[in-house]
This record gives C-alpha cells, sequence and structure tokens, in this order.
C-alpha cells in the first residue's frame, strides 16, 4: 500500500483530538522545499555545463551556489506558509520574523540548516537539509522573536532532515515516533518507506574525523583506543565510518546502529556542530528513535541555548555505545 508523507501525518495527527492540522501543513511546506531543492542538487554535476555561481545557464536564469539556494528555497517557501512565523537559518546571521498578516498569526518557528555538508557536493556525496519546529513563545498575533529560537531541544514539536543521497528521503520525528519517506520521482511524493525507525541499541559503527585526535582531551583518545582495541566477545575493533557530511553520517547511523561523535577538542571546546539547527534536530530523532544523545555529559536536549549560531559537542547514536563513550570523557 502506498502511504503518501502527507497522508501519514495527517493521520497521526487526528490522534490528537485538539490538532489543528498546523503542524501537518509545516511539514509538507518543508516536504515542498526538499523536493525543489532536490531538483536542482541532482544537476550539480551539471554545473559546469550550464554555468557557475553568477553565471547564466542555458535558459538565460542566474546560477546560483547550492546552498545559498537551498536556503532561499526555504524562507521563501516557508514565508508563504501561514503555519510559520518566521525562521533561524546557518546562512542567517540573525533570526528572520514573517511580518505578513498570515505569518504573525503562525504559532511555530523553524530553524534548519539549508544544505548541511555541501563541501561534499564536488565529491557527489551525499548531503541534506537539517530543520526544528517550535512552537512560539512570544505572543501570537505579533512578529516572533529571538526568544522563540533559544528554547532547549527538549520543546521541540518536530525535527527532522532530508537526505539527497542515492535516493531522496524525508526523516521526521515528533513525540510519536521517527518515521522515514523515500521521494518516488515519476509522482513526486514522499512516500512511506521506513515506519517506525528504531536505531539499534547497540552497534559496531563510531564515526568521528580521527584526523584531530592530536587535539582531542584524554578521555576523548581514550574512548577512540577502546574503539579500535580487539575484543572478540564484544565485538571489537568497532568499524569506522565518516562521510564529513552529517546528515549521511547520521542516517548510517540511525538506521545501522553505531555513534556518531563530534567532539569538542583543545583547539575548539564547543567542536564544530550548531546546537540548534544540527545537534537538537539529531539528538530529538535519536531520542524518539530510542537512541541517546548527549554532549559528553548532559542530555543535549536540555541545553539551554544563549545564542543562536551556538556550537555544541555531540555524541548520538546507539543507547549502550553512547553510554560507554560517557564513561570514558565524562
Ligand atoms: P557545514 O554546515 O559547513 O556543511 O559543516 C557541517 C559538516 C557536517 O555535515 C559534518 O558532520 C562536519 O561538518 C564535518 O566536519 P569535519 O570536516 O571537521 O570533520
Ligand atoms: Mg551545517
Amino acid at each position: 500500500m502506498l502511504i503518501t508523507m502527507d497522508e501519514f501525518t495527517i493521520q497521526e495527527t487526528r490522534k490528537f483530538p485538539q490538532a489543528t492540522g498546523d503542524l501537518s501543513a509545516l511539514l509538507r511546506d518543508i516536504g515542498l522545499a526538499g523536493k525543489i531543492i532536490n531538483n536542482q542538487v541532482r544537476k550539480a554535476g551539471l554545473v559546469d555545463i550550464l554555468g557557475k555561481h553568477g553565471a547564466t545557464n542555458v535558459q538565460g536564469e542566474e546560477q546560483m551556489k547550492l546552498d545559498i539556494f537551498a536556503n532561499e528555497t526555504l524562507i521563501k517557501i516557508l514565508k508563504s506558509s501561514s503555519e510559520c512565523a518566521g525562521i533561524a537559518s546557518e546562512e542567517n546571521d540573525d533570526h528572520l520574523p514573517y511580518e505578513d498578516a498570515y505569518s504573525t498569526q503562525a504559532k511555530y518557528v523553524v530553524l534548519f540548516d539549508p544544505l548541511d555538508g555541501s563541501s561534499n557536493i564536488d565529491v557527489n556525496a551525499s548531503i541534506g537539509t537539517i530543520f526544528a519546529i517550535y512552537k512560539r513563545v512570544s505572543p501570537v498575533g505579533t512578529p516572533c522573536t529571538q526568544e522563540d529560537f533559544l528554547q532547549p531541544g527538549n520543546k521541540q514539536i518536530a525535527a527532522g532532515y532530508i537526505i539527497y543521497g542515492s535516493s531522496t528521503m524525508m526523516v521526521y520525528a515528533t513525540r510519536l515516533g521517527v518515521n522515514g519517506f523515500t521521494l518516488e520521482p515519476s509522482i513526486g511524493e514522499f512516500c512511506l518507506s521506513h515506519p517506525n525507525m528504531k536505531c539499534p541499541e547497540n552497534g559496531n559503527i563510531y564515526s568521528i574525523n580521527q584526523g584531530n585526535s592530536v587535539k582531542y582531551s584524554e578521555g576523548m583518545l581514550a574512548y577512540v583506543n577502546y574503539c579500535m582495541e580487539s575484543n572478540k566477545e564484544e565485538g571489537r575493533p568497532y568499524r569506522q565510518r565518516y562521510i564529513g557530511s552529517m546528515v549521511a553520517d547520521m542516517h548510517r547511523t540511525l538506521i545501522k546502529g553505531g555513534i556518531f561523535i563530534y567532539p569538542g577538542d583543545k583547539s575548539s571546546p564547543n567542536g564544530k556542530l550548531r546546537l540548534q539547527y544540527e545537534c537538537n534536530p539529531m539528538a530529538l530523532i535519536m531520542e524518539a528513535a530510542g537512541g541517546k544523545s548527549v554532549d559528553g555529559a548532559n542530555n543535549t536536549l536540555e541545553i539551554v541555548p544563549t545564542e543562536l549560531h551556538q556550537r555544541c559537542p555531540i555524541f548520538t547514536g546507539s543507547k549502550n555505545m553512547v553510554k560507554k563513550a560517557m564513561e570514558f570523557v565524562k
């Protein structure tokens, strides 16, 4: 049976009698932006033929860098959606309130990384869009404020990603669980392909940029050594896999189990990844799938953000692997 993402989301939200359908509409709009971005991503290799950034393509249209295109697409689609009061993006210094009459009445705000891992475009590896949805704390009827975007991750209503890989998928989590939808290109619909996704409690893959190990803390070094150590009963050494594209590394971790780590180190104590639109959405997905996510000591979702673009170390994935890593780095 073919169930589209829209149909699935409507059915799920009907489980809550008080639901208005706004969240389903918002997820549909994010999916729509994903399809438009997907179309451009699929043409990325043709950029030299169609014209580079600043040049015009065969249709005489201005070519844009893909991450800028993805950002503008999400901003435009969410502005015309009547469920979004404003956005914050990795590409914009400040949050952006939508001030038209519909948007000020909306109850949700969205944070996103429009095209994460974009350095992988040149080598044709998977990239993705990451998003987080919060209910605003500022009064409905007014433009949204910075406060709406500085809520801890456990206040997320939903979060997800779109992966532009060998196929294009949208995965999103609510408190009800995690579901994955594969884009069926012939009908242009995301269709339910991965219902009720669960991250295995144990895994045998660790995913980290080990090239940074000279800068690791002692605990972090000890954990990586533990992963490489031989122990037949425990299935070690673990396999090491690191694409360097968070969405792709997390998608594998969610499906196969394992641990994904971007730690703090001596030169960057808070690591590289951003709390609000990279770590928190992934943490919500992992927790809703039975996994775990911490900054080394605390649950990622409990961290109260103080700045829009703040960075945060992350250890996320199979519950038991994350717990083990914490014993080393705490
Ligand atoms: P970006 O937002 O500039 O694309 O950077 C984020 C990416 C993640 O997708 C990935 O996990 C990480 O950077 C890889 O960083 P590094 O090359 O330092 O290992
Ligand atoms: Mg990013």
